[in-house]
C-alpha cells in the first residue's frame, strides 16, 4: 500500500507569546521565519519556520498564538500549557486523502479543505481516533 503521507510538513506549537518564542527559535536554532499569518477561521496568529529541504518539499515549524481563548489553540492551551499542537503531513490531494482515510473509519474535522498557511489546502483528523494525535493534512500549491 502507498503512504498517504509525503512527508512531515510542519509540526505545531502552542505558545502563549508568538514573538517571544519567534526569538527564542530564531536566537537558540537559528531558525529563519518564513512566513507570517493570522487565521480567523482557524482562530490562530501563526509563523512558518523553515527547517529544511525534502524531495517533496520543505517542513516547518509552526508557531501558533490563540487569537481567543475560545479557539481550538486557547483551549488547548488553558487545558495542557504550551507544547506540540498538532502534526502536519504533506499529501498530494487532500480531497482524495481525507476520502481515503474517512473510509478506514477516522472522523474528519472538516467536511472540507480550508485554508492553510502559505496558500496550502489542509483538513483535520481527529485526535481521538489518531492515538491522541491532532493530525493535519497539507497540500502545499502547486507552482
Ligand atoms: C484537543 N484534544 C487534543 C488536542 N486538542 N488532543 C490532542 N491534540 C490536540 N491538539 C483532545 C482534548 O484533550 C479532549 O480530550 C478532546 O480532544 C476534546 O477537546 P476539547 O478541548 O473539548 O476541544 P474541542 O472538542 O472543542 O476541539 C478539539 C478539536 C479542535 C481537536 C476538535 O481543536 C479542532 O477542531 N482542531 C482543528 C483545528 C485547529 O487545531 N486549528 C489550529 C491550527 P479529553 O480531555 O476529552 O480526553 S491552524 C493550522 O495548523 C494552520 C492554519 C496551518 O497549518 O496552516
Ligand atoms: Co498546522
Amino acid at each position: 500500500m502507498d503512504s498517504v503521507f509525503q512527508r512531515i510538513d510542519h509540526v505545531g506549537i502552542a505558545c502563549h507569546n508568538l514573538e517571544e518564542k519567534i526569538e527564542f527559535y530564531e536566537s537558540t536554532f537559528g531558525l529563519v521565519v518564513v512566513s507570517r499569518e493570522v487565521n480567523e477561521e482557524q482562530g490562530v496568529r501563526e509563523a512558518m519556520l523553515h527547517v529544511a529541504d525534502g524531495d517533496g518539499g520543505a517542513s516547518y515549524i509552526q508557531l501558533l498564538e490563540p487569537l481567543h481563548p475560545d479557539t481550538a489553540v486557547g483551549k488547548y492551551l488553558s487545558k495542557r500549557g504550551e507544547g506540540v499542537h498538532h502534526i502536519g503531513y504533506g499529501v498530494a490531494d487532500v480531497a482524495k486523502a481525507m476520502a481515503d482515510i474517512a473510509a478506514k473509519g477516522v472522523r474528519l474535522i472538516d467536511e472540507r479543505p480550508r485554508h492553510g498557511s502559505m496558500g496550502a489546502s489542509i483538513a483535520f483528523l481527529h485526535p481521538k481516533d489518531v492515538g491522541g494525535v491532532l493530525t493535519e493534512l497539507v497540500e502545499t500549491p502547486r507552482h
